[in-house]
């Protein structure tokens, strides 16, 4: 029986990615070059000094081009940007069918957990205002690790109660880093949007319009099963 939904938040809750895109390409015109669509897909769900890594490696820049000092400050100049569009966002711009599916979840009886790698979690939480729709909240402050490692998700199950086992909890993930993290921890995982980047998930469905959480229930016990 599944006892605990855990949500990761970019792409899942709130499509945030446009946003990370808009200033990641701020920092590449700086720097010289295109960074397209495509090429951002490859940082969801990764951390921010990992995307920076993966960003100079499409400018063609090599892993010594520039200082670990020059490098900490090109991405805190993209986050100023990101802080800069987030912090505008509105309600309006949560998923559609997210706020009925954690409705459901809850009037189920089952804990909820927020488990982002973002270390701006909080202020798009506040902006949302949807931050007493979960039990907890760990953020990318709040990890040493980052997905596919399973810490944020182990993490997210210890903070909802020492009593969980893994196999109680349901991850629902957007990347396919999220979806290893999730496995890796031993819980099942639900992917958000496209099944072939996501085929490691127990099953993937488009988004939660029009999903009730006795479908999700229902196809997860079909798994236990099988
Ligand atoms: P920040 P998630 C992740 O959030 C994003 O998918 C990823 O694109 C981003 O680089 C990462 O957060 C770090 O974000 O720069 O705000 O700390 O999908 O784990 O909710
Ligand atoms: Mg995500």
């Amino acid at each position: 029986m599944i006892c605990a939904a855990i949500f990761d938040m970019d792409g899942v809750i709130v499509d945030t990615a446009k946003y990370h895109y808009q200033a990641w390409r701020r920092l590449a015109a700086e720097l010289g070059f295109e960074f397209t669509e495509a090429d951002n897909e490859r940082l969801k769900g990764v951390s921010r000094m990992q995307s920076l890594e993966i960003l100079l490696e499409v400018g063609g820049f090599g892993g010594s081009a520039f200082t670990e000092g020059r490098k900490e400050e090109m991405a805190a100049q993209k986050n100023e940007w990101y802080v800069e569009y987030i912090s505008r966002m509105t309600p309006d711009e949560i998923l559609p069918g997210v706020l009925s599916f954690l409705e459901q979840v809850r009037a189920a009886g089952v804990r909820t957990a927020l488990g982002s790698a973002s270390r701006n979690t909080g202020i798009i939480l506040d902006r949302l205002k949807i931050r007493d729709l979960f039990d907890t909240v760990v953020d990318g402050t709040m990890v040493t690790r980052t997905k596919p490692d399973p810490e944020v998700f182990l993490k997210c199950a210890s903070l909802l109660g020492g009593d969980l086992f893994p196999t109680q909890c349901v991850v629902f993930e957007d990347a396919a880093a999220g979806i290893e993290a999730a496995r890796a921890g031993g819980m099942y995982s639900v992917g958000i949007g496209n099944p072939d980047i996501l085929r490691e998930a127990d099953f993937v469905i488009p988004g939660f319009a029009g999903i009730s959480w006795w479908e999700i229930e229902k196809r997860l016990s079909i798994k236990a099963n099988e």
